[in-house]
């Protein structure tokens, strides 16, 4: 029987319909709410797997709808708020947690509130949470709650959340049509590349794992590192693929897997930094739209989505196959993903 973890991974399709079809009917307001902000910038604020979709988000939101976004993480707003909330400038703050309880997720919400008057939108899975409740606005993926403690789905339903939010803002029709593709395609990519995850998870050759991306893909990035670390305690990185040459590239040996979240923007650059770290003795992984020539003898594992869907369109198919990476990781390694060491749901402090 499948545990709580993988379950939820191979599943996940079906919350992405739930999605599709819950945000434009229910939650029209909220919609119609962001439409009618102007010249506000859209500041995505969130801890661990909530921070890294927060990376993600504001790289979507900018991208699809030509208007200012940026991340960060939530202690960073009631630490340093001078450095991200200037004076004189208008802002709307965008709460990410699955829980909803996160301690200084909540602390940031009502910072925002009480201390700089900041409007909010809270993102989350859970509708009775306090970060729902303080905020005067959310938009809630209930079909994306999970029973683990490491997140899954719900970081890409929560995704899928801000594409609808970027679409709606822009008005952007073809965007919206694009998204409504993605269960069925995301269903078709789980049923053909869980064997290559497997595959290269369980090669015992290999001990250190980076994750290379650039814009919206390097959240994708630190997300797939981050289900690595936490499910199978393995050593693991996140960079801008190009950073990657700057330093980080010194680490290589035979025993480094470098896997490629490979974008049409950065395939050009992408596939010499793949050229640099074959030769220097990497093996490789490329996840990406389709393969030209040279990526096929370059990449010694590849996963092609052929969607037929843009950048900003496709994002979140990248991700099932890099949490099955760290899942069956873990199951190689005989620890139990459902109980990831030293971790629990939300991390509460008093
Ligand atoms: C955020 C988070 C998770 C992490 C951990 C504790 O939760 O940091 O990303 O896996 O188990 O909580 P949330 O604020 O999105 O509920």
């Amino acid at each position: 029987m499948d545990d709580a973890t993988a379950k939820e991974i191979r599943e996940q399709t079906d919350a992405w319909t739930a999605v599709l079809e819950d945000l434009p009917k229910n939650h029209s307001e909220v919609f119609d709410f962001c439409r009618d902000l102007h010249e506000t910038e859209f500041v995505f604020i969130g801890c661990g797997t909530s921070y890294y979709l927060s990376l993600c988000a504001a790289a979507v939101y900018s991208g699809i709808t030509g208007e200012k976004a940026r991340a960060v993480t939530a202690s960073d707003v009631f630490l340093y708020p001078e450095s991200i909330f200037p004076q004189n400038h208008k802002f709307l703050g965008i709460p990410i947690s699955r829980s909803g309880s996160t301690t200084e997720t909540i602390w940031a919400a009502k910072y925002l509130k009480n201390e700089l008057h900041i409007e909010t939108l809270a993102l989350s899975c859970n509708p009775k949470s306090d970060l729902v409740k303080i905020s005067p606005r959310s938009l809630v993926a209930e079909a994306a709650v999970e029973a683990s403690v490491v997140m899954t789905k719900s970081f890409t339903s929560m995704l899928l959340m801000i594409q609808l939010l970027a679409a709606a803002k822009s008005r952007n029709q073809k965007y919206f049509a694009n998204l409504k593709e993605l269960p069925a395609k995301g269903r078709a990519v789980i049923n053909d590349f869980e064997g290559i995850a497997k595959q290269i998870a369980e090669n015992k050759e290999l001990d250190y794992f980076i994750f290379l991306g650039q814009g919206p893909y390097y959240g994708l990035a630190c997300e797939s590192m981050l289900k690595m670390k936490e499910m199978s305690l393995s050593i693991s990185e996140a960079y801008h693929s190009m950073e990657f040459r700057h330093g980080p590239i010194s680490i290589i040996d035979h025993h480094t897997v470098v896997i490629f979240l490979m974008s049409d923007s950065g395939r050009e650059h992408e596939t010499r930094m793949l050229k640099d770290v074959k030769a220097l003795g990497a093996k490789t992984v490329v996840v990406c739209e389709r393969s030209a020539p040279e990526i096929k003898s370059l990449a010694d594992y590849r996963v092609e989505l052929n969607s037929g869907l843009s950048d900003y369109a496709r994002l979140i198919l990248y991700m099932p196959i890099m949490q099955l990476l760290g899942y069956h990781r873990a199951i190689g390694k005989g620890l139990d993903p459902d109980n990831p060491k030293n971790l629990t749901q939300v991390v509460i402090l008093e």
